[in-house]
């Protein structure tokens, strides 16, 4: 896959692509990424790309020339156009297993109040939103689509076990799952602070039982909504049941 990102703050993007995953994917060829300076693009001396927006209004709106220039300049006929902004169509990890069979995708970040609707209109093919909150810019939604859809890259997580074991547990969202399961690690006691001790107990039939158990018992109290959709078992349905019949128990008892 190749993805091309235009932003006017470039540099925002060096750390995180040299790191972990995203680092990883681009050094083994799995995924070729260029960050391009939407000034670059400009002709005139002030490299321009902000105006005032018509009808008023408080702030600045990027112009459409740039934006125009830079995505002729970068597109092919396969090339997938995204815009980041908060009207954008929620960015869900189903979204990102769509995005993951394009060969090639342009990233525009925006600035200000955001861009000349135009840009929307007639370079974009997807208006995304990574959430329902107000960033500053389009950087930081661009860099997590891109981290969700590199990850799912053949080849780009070390092995394909963690991909797998998403991919069964639905992750949480779209796909139909639920939220996963408290983890524990060593040490089996800290600061007071026990580990529950069926996962010490080597019982793997309790283990797997417990941990469905969690994961529904979360998914009910904080995302119940996941609930909907999710596949569940006759025994997942009565252990909720069980839970609803609790009388909406307080989360944690003091
Ligand atoms: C972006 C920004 C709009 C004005 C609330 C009422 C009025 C600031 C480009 C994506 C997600 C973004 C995002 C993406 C691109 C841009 C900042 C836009 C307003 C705010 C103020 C500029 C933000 N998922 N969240 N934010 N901005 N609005």
């Amino acid at each position: 896959m190749r993805i091309d990102i235009i932003s006017i703050f470039p540099y925002m993007f060096t750390s995180p692509l040299s790191y972990g995953l995203l680092k990883r994917a681009r050094e083994t060829g799995v995924v070729n990424i260029s960050v391009h300076d939407l000034r670059g693009f400009t002709h005139d001396k002030h490299r321009t790309v902000d105006d005032y927006p018509f009808g008023g209004g408080p702030g600045m709106v990027m112009k459409p020339g740039p934006i125009f220039e830079a995505t002729d300049a970068l597109r092919r006929p396969e090339s997938q156009v995204v815009l980041l902004s908060p009207q954008g169509r929620l960015f869900t990890q189903t979204v990102a297993q769509e995005m993951v069979s394009r060969e090639h995708l342009i990233v525009l970040c925006g600035r200000y109040e955001g861009v000349d609707e135009r840009v929307a209109l007639q370079v974009a093919d997807e208006e995304l939103s990574i959430g329902d909150y107000v960033l500053s810019g389009g950087e930081v939604a661009a860099l997590a689509l891109m981290e969700a859809v590199v990850r799912l890259l053949p080849g780009a997580l070390g092995s394909s076990l963690s991909l797998q074991e998403d991919s069964l547990s639905g992750a949480g969202w779209g796909g139909g799952g639920l939220l996963e399961y408290p983890q524990y690690t060593r040490p089996a006691e800290f600061r007071g602070l026990d580990v529950p001790g069926v996962l010490l107990s080597g019982d793997h039939a309790q283990v797997r039982r417990w941990r469905r158990e969690q994961a529904l018992e979360r998914t009910y109290r904080r995302r119940p909504e996941l609930l909907e959709s999710a596949p569940l078992t006759p025994d997942d349905r009565q252990f909720l049941k069980k839970l609803e019949g609790a009388v909406t128990l307080p989360a944690r008892e003091e």
